[in-house]
């Protein structure tokens, strides 16, 4: 029987998903991003979920693009069947918190994968890098214009011209990941953390999400008219009021994800 691209699973309210090419050492062809794209949209339309972690093998989160099918495309390929665009980008669309739980291999495509989810935990053997390069190819997921406003110009350029590798405390270090981690707690922690966020109001991490990614994406005032707004609108959710109220009664929350 053929191997399904991508494993999930659900495990309280946090949905995982597992990119499953381990002899390819993740690859990403378009039959996995195919699959990872549904898995998170099906995770995100899922009421009962609240966090969604993507996760690879203990060798490899991904080692990029699939080298052997873009080999063979031209680019009247590639353009008309919106090469990336058409299903890389899905990531993008999840209104949820999505966590990338990277041990091994991050590179070109995988390490643009990981750039796009919100929170990067490393393990210890984490490994960096846009090699695309090496393949007179540029980092065409995101790479050239995340990596600048995750780690700033110079660390970038470096990265995508020389195809420099960096290990995970360099990786911590720069702010491309949020925290490392030992190998053998790699899962344990990201499922700690994504539960422990996954517990809170589903819109207010929405909102947060939504208002961080503004901030990425546009000018100061425009964030923080966003900003703004989003705060005003947390005064019509019932979990905010909740919220209030149980802080006030000195008593945990209870949240209804309204
Ligand atoms: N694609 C296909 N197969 C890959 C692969 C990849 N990216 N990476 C590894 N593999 C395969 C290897 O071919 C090998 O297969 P077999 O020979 O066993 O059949 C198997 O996985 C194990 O790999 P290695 O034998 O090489 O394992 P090592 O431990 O020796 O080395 C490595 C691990 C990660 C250092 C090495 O595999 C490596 O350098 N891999 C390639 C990394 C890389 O260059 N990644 C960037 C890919 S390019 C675009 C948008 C985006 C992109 C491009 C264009 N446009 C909008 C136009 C993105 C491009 C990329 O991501």
């Amino acid at each position: 029987m053929e191997e399904q691209p991508v494993l999930t699973g659900v495990e309280g309210r946090v949905g995982t998903i597992t990119l499953n090419r381990p002899k390819q050492l993740n690859a990403l062809d378009d039959a996995l991003m195919d699959a990872l794209g549904e898995a998170l949209l099906r995770f995100d339309a899922d009421e009962s979920i609240g966090a969604i972690i993507i996760g690879g093998s203990e060798k490899a989160f991904a080692a990029g693009a699939d080298i052997a099918a873009m080999a063979r495309w031209s680019y009247m390929d590639v353009y008309r069947r919106d090469f990336i665009t058409r299903n890389w980008d899905t990531v993008r669309r999840v209104r949820k918190p999505v966590i990338a739980a990277v041990a091994g291999y991050a590179m070109g495509g995988g390490c643009e994968l990981a750039l796009a989810c919100d929170i990067v935990i490393a393990a210890d053997t984490a490994r960096f890098a846009l090699p695309e390069v090496r393949l007179a190819m540029l980092p065409g997921a995101g790479g050239t214009q995340r990596l600048p406003r995750a780690i700033g110009k110079a660390k970038a350029m470096d990265m995508c011209l020389s195809a420099r590798v960096l290990d995970a405390t360099e990786a911590d270090r720069y702010g491309l990941v949020s925290r490392v981690v030992p190998l053998c707690a790699l899962r344990a922690e990201s499922m700690a953390l994504a539960a422990s966020i996954a517990r809170y109001s589903l819109p207010a991490l929405m909102a947060i999400k939504e208002s961080v990614n503004r901030a990425w994406e546009s000018a100061l005032g425009e964030g923080m008219l966003f900003e703004r707004r989003e705060l005003h609108a947390r005064f019509a959710s019932e979990d905010a009021k909740e919220g209030m109220a149980a802080f006030l009664e000195k008593r945990d929350p209870v949240f209804t994800h309204r």
